[in-house]
């Protein structure tokens, strides 16, 4: 595991964000571990996050012209990643993000910010299945905007609807990357050289056998 991955798990578990018990998932599975996302809920804990993201991003080379956050996680986070990229890595690029419910007064329109237009970089929480990813990746298509790729800090390492994990799906229906922070794999072996819980490596190892995949 890369450091800078060791400290988003440790990030992550301070911040109560990754969790072990028992929790139900929108695709109906039983999971014991969650990634709540939702409690990055201070302003230095969002600026970590922000740099995470921007690293992730810069590290795997993506081109790309402008952001886009899916309602509702990723609209503070398309804000502080783009805040990020400009303050810490000079990349100066226009973002957006949509409401969930549709507008017909105003301005109107579903999409807030830039219009989605070039090659638009995706920035996302977690991908389980890959039905969350697929709205939004559905969204930008919509408005004739090309993706660019998916960046995400949890790649739950899922299968999705066939052999293939959720995650190597969407690459393969959009032709593009999914850049992610962690993975499965990563808590799994945070687990095993830190917290030492047999019992709990046992039944995320078994979650894995049942929904996972095998590489
Ligand atoms: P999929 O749409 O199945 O890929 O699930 C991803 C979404 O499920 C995320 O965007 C979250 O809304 C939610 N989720 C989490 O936030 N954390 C998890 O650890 C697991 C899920 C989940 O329900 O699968």
């Amino acid at each position: 595991m890369k450091s800078y991955q060791q400290e988003f798990l440790d990030f992550a578990i301070a911040n109560d964000v990754l969790k072990f018990g028992e929790y139900t998932l929108k695709s109906g599975r039983l999971s014991p571990y969650f990634f709540n996302f939702g409690l990055f809920q201070t302003g230095s804990s969002l600026a970590k996050l922000g740099d995470y993201y921007a690293q992730a991003i810069v590290d795997s080379g993506v081109e790309f012209d402008m952001l886009f956050g899916p309602a509702y996680k990723g609209i503070p986070l398309v804000a502080v990643v783009s805040a990020t990229l400009y303050e810490k890595h000079g990349i100066d690029l226009p973002y957006a993000y949509n409401r969930k419910e549709a507008k017909d007064h105003g301005e109107g329109g579903n999409i807030v910010g830039a219009p989605l237009t070039g090659k638009v970089l995706i920035v996302d929480d977690v991908i389980s299945a890959g039905t969350a990813c697929r709205e939004a990746a559905d969204i930008v298509q919509q408005n004739n905007a090309e993706i660019a790729g998916i960046c995400i800090s949890l790649d739950r390492q899922e299968r999705g609807t066939g052999k293939l994990s959720a995650v190597q799906e969407v690459e393969e229906s959009y032709g593009i990357k999914v850049i992610k922070i962690i993975g499965l794999d990563n808590v799994i072996q945070h687990i095993e050289e830190t917290a030492k819980d047999d019992e709990l490596l046992s039944r995320i190892r078994n979650y894995r056998v049942e929904y996972g995949v095998s590489s």
